[in-house]
């Protein structure tokens, strides 16, 4: 598949997540951040797809992100850490971004505590990718692809 978006896809991570490949390799295995994001870019080009790659540990911030993805991005892959579990304000910016997002982990949470069962940011996503590891992020991506294409052919086709 290839698809073409003028704006790029904002691929969002939020707490902790500067910490991959040092933090609890087990859950979330021994690649870093950086080796995440060159997958994922990887992964876009073959798809025609640009991206915006961040990470922040501040709430905030990520819903500054999120607001500021309603006019500059084509869509949105979250792995809002922590903040998944606990943040009606993310998931506030998320309805107000009025983009498909895609929610990702690189762990399967439902295989984990119960507290991480429950996502508020799922309540605005087209849908969830969790337990794949970095894999997560491109199947996401492929998912979101998948979405933006059909958007492109419907905007194409005669009202
Ligand atoms: C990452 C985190 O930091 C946790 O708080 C989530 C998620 C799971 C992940 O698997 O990527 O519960």
């Amino acid at each position: 598949m290839h698809v073409s978006t003028a704006k790029p896809v904002y691929v969002l991570n939020g707490p902790n997540l500067n910490m991959l490949g040092l933090r609890e390799p087990s859950i979330y295995g021994h690649e870093s951040l950086a080796d995440v994001e060159v997958r994922v870019r990887s992964h876009a080009e073959q798809l025609g797809l640009r991206i915006d790659f961040r990470q922040t540990n501040f709430e905030g911030e990520l819903v500054t992100w999120i607001q500021e993805a309603r006019d500059k991005a084509c869509g949105i892959l979250l792995n809002a850490g922590a903040l998944t579990h606990t943040s009606i304000a993310v998931l506030d910016a998320l309805s107000a971004a009025e983009l498909p997002a895609i929610e990702v982990h690189l762990s399967n949470v439902f295989r984990r505590e119960a507290f991480r069962h429950h996502s508020y940011v799922s309540l605005a996503a087209v849908g969830v990718i969790c337990g794949f590891g970095p894999a997560s992020y491109t199947l996401a991506l492929d998912g979101l692809a998948n979405i933006l294409a059909r958007k492109t052919s419907d905007s194409k086709a005669p009202a």
